[in-house]
Order: C-alpha cells, then sequence, then structure tokens
C-alpha cells in the first residue's frame, strides 16, 4: 500500500469564463481516482505574469494523493486538455492551467517536472492563495518579496 501524501496544486485560467473553469477544475481533482481534496483557497484576479491577455483567475488545492508525482502530473494534464487548453507557446493565455507546485517532500528536476515549481516563489498568483490554505509552507519573506504583484481576492 502507498502512504498518501499532501501536495499541491495551482489552478489558473485567464480566457473564456475562468471563474467558472477554475471552479470546475477544482471538482474535477476532486474526482480524482486516488486523490482527495482536504482545502480550497478563495479564487483571485491577478495581472497577468510574463503573459498576456485579460486577468488570471488563480485559486491553489491542497489534496492528500496516492499518485506519484509523474501519474499526479499526467492526470492533470488530462483535466486541462479536457477543458479545452491547446499548448501554443510558452506563457500564453490559456483556458486552464493546472501547475503540480509541491508533492510531500519531493525534490526532483527533470525535462517534464521540477518540485517544487522552479517559479512558485516568484508569483503572488501562487503564494497567495498558498498562505492562505497552508500558511506554513510559504515564508513571511517570499510574500514580502511578490508584494508588488497586482492580485485581489475575490468575495
Ligand atoms: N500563469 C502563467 C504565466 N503568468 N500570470 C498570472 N497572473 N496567473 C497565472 O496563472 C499565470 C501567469 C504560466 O502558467
Ligand atoms: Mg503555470
Ligand atoms: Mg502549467
Amino acid at each position: 500500500m502507498r502512504a498518501p501524501v499532501t501536495a499541491y496544486v495551482g489552478v489558473g485560467a485567464n480566457l473564456g469564463d475562468a471563474s467558472a473553469t477554475v471552479l470546475q477544475a477544482v471538482q474535477a481533482i476532486a474526482e480524482l481516482d486516488g486523490v482527495a481534496l482536504i482545502r480550497q483557497s478563495s479564487l483571485y484576479a491577478s495581472a497577468p505574469v510574463d503573459s498576456s491577455g485579460p486577468d488570471y483567475i488563480n485559486a491553489v488545492v491542497e489534496v492528500l494523493t496516492l499518485l506519484k508525482p509523474l501519474e499526479m502530473l499526467l492526470v492533470l494534464q488530462d483535466i486541462e486538455q479536457r477543458a479545452g487548453r491547446v499548448r501554443s507557446y510558452r506563457n500564453a493565455p490559456r483556458t486552464l492551467d493546472l501547475d503540480l507546485l509541491l508533492h510531500g517532500d519531493t525534490h526532483i528536476d527533470t525535462p517534464t517536472l521540477t518540485l517544487p515549481h522552479p517559479r512558485m516563489w516568484l508569483r503572488a498568483f501562487v503564494l497567495n492563495p498558498l498562505a492562505e490554505i497552508a500558511p506554513q509552507r510559504v515564508a513571511a519573506r517570499h510574500l514580502f518579496a511578490v508584494e508588488g504583484q497586482r492580485i485581489a481576492r475575490l468575495a
């Protein structure tokens, strides 16, 4: 038997009805075999970072998962595909982006997956929702470093 591991997934969208897409994605994550949804952050509206188009809607979820990191990546990519994600170019506007941020204490660096997510500490749209649901995982200095990025928690 595999032991369940706590993992965090970043959810983002900035095309179409982004809020509805993010909420549907959270639901799809909750319904995955071997994955239990533990917490979900509020939705946040954030200015595109190294990207273009309308503001993003972002959220972070905490799950307990029996899946290994690469298995998680595949099921998350499957949810992206089902939401109509088209992979055109890096950081292109997208209907749905699901990023595996943390998977237990896993540290890996491969062409397909790097954990922890290599840019998560630079992004308010990840750190603010993560700090809402898992404050112990976000150092104050990291939050401080992204204070200049425009982001608003939605009601
Ligand atoms: N995702 C990106 C690039 N830029 N900016 C915001 N505000 N939110 C995102 O989710 C986002 C981004 C690449 O995945
Ligand atoms: Mg991303
Ligand atoms: Mg991604």
